[in-house]
């Protein structure tokens, strides 16, 4: 494999995708085309995002999506966005989607991709105005082009992504991915409409002092969790948790950190989603540096059964995840 060809500050994200696909013999102009795309239906739905205080689109949509949330009326429209923007785009077979309860067929059967997305994380931010995000996983087809899609071609494995990344909509808005050649943050220049590198090569610290779990939920971890909650409190970690999983991610990803969505006793697989939660950022925390599992098994090995199966996640510095790990395989019995 060539060396990483390290482009300055202030790239564009065209050109970096250009370069990188010159660089990369691996890599189609298609799936280059379609990271385009993706940035394209991002700076849509930023648009969105940032006027919907002001054309008065916040509220609930009134439907209910699949996981019998509150549809907000922007999860609606970013939803909407990206399957325009990726079936248009015609790089794309099939699209998984947070918000929808079956897959969508974008009718492009020469489409050599699949996408996994959760076009608007934390929309129970929206109305409060705190950070929310855009997570996506690409993964190659594996049926024949041209054929119809089949099952095959939607329940991978997380290491079989060939792509993976994430908008966060906030002070800036900046879109994180990685194609399996390193992690690259761009932030978006409003003047010019264009995401420009502004973190090429992120690394994530090994260690970290903070962590991210929503304690309010504390009555319903297991003892193994709590073990583990009290062992970050004896270290003098600092307790973060935005309730925005982008955001929480994306800071830890910055500083070094953990950030813990667990099985409790009311959810045994936690909340968080495999295919277009889970899976996305675990590819990005190990092209970092980092580690994502479930608090026993590596997250891009699980294996995927369900469109919107849950798993628990333990993610970010490598050193705090396995802490956590060491806590989880100890098991409920150890006080
Ligand atoms: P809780 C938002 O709904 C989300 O999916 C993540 O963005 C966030 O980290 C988590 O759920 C918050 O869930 O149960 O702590 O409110």
């Amino acid at each position: 494999m060539s060396e990483k060809l390290s482009l300055p500050i202030g790239t564009t994200l065209s050109r970096f995708i250009r370069e990188r696909q010159e660089q990369f013999t691996y890599a189609s102009g298609e799936l280059s085309q379609l990271l385009r795309d993706i940035s394209v239906a991002a700076k849509v739905v930023n648009r969105e995002v940032n006027r919907a205080g002001l054309t008065n689109i916040l509220g609930k949509h009134g439907a209910q999506n699949v996981q019998g949330e509150e549809q907000q009326k922007l999860d609606v429209i970013a939803n909407n966005l990206f399957i325009k923007s990726l079936s248009n785009g015609g790089e794309v077979c099939a699209i998984i989607s947070e918000e929808d309860e079956n897959i969508t067929d974008t009718q492009n059967p020469h489409g050599k991709y699949v996408i996994a997305m959760d076009p608007l994380d934390g929309s129970s931010n929206i109305d409060v105005n705190v950070s929310i995000g855009t997570i996506f996983s690409i993964y190659r087809r594996q049926s024949p082009v041209g054929s119809p899609v089949q099952e095959s071609d939607i329940f991978q494995k997380g290491t079989e992504q060939v792509g993976a990344g994430y908008t966060l909509y906030g002070s800036s808005t900046m879109l994180v991915y990685t194609t399996g050649h390193g992690v690259n943050g761009f932030t978006l220049e409003p003047s010019l409409g264009e995401f420009l590198l502004s973190h090429p090569d992120m690394k994530i610290p090994t260690k970290g002092k903070i962590f991210s779990i929503n304690e309010g939920s504390a009555v319903d971890f297991g003892q193994a969790v709590k073990n583990y909650v009290s062992d970050c409190k004896k270290n003098k970690f600092k307790g973060r948790y935005i309730g925005s999983l982008v955001a929480d991610f994306h800071r830890n990803l910055l500083k070094g950190g953990i950030y813990v969505y667990p099985s409790t006793k009311s959810a045994p697989n936690g909340k968080l989603r495999l295919l277009y939660e889970c899976n996305a950022l675990a590819f990005i925390a190990e092209q970092a540096g980092g580690k994502s599992s479930n608090g026993i098994q590596r997250t891009l090995e699980i294996e995927p059964t369900e469109l919107h199966q849950r798993c628990p996640l333990y993610i970010g510095s490598k050193e705090m995840v396995e802490r956590a790990e060491s806590f989880i395989m100890a098991g409920e019995n150890v006080e």
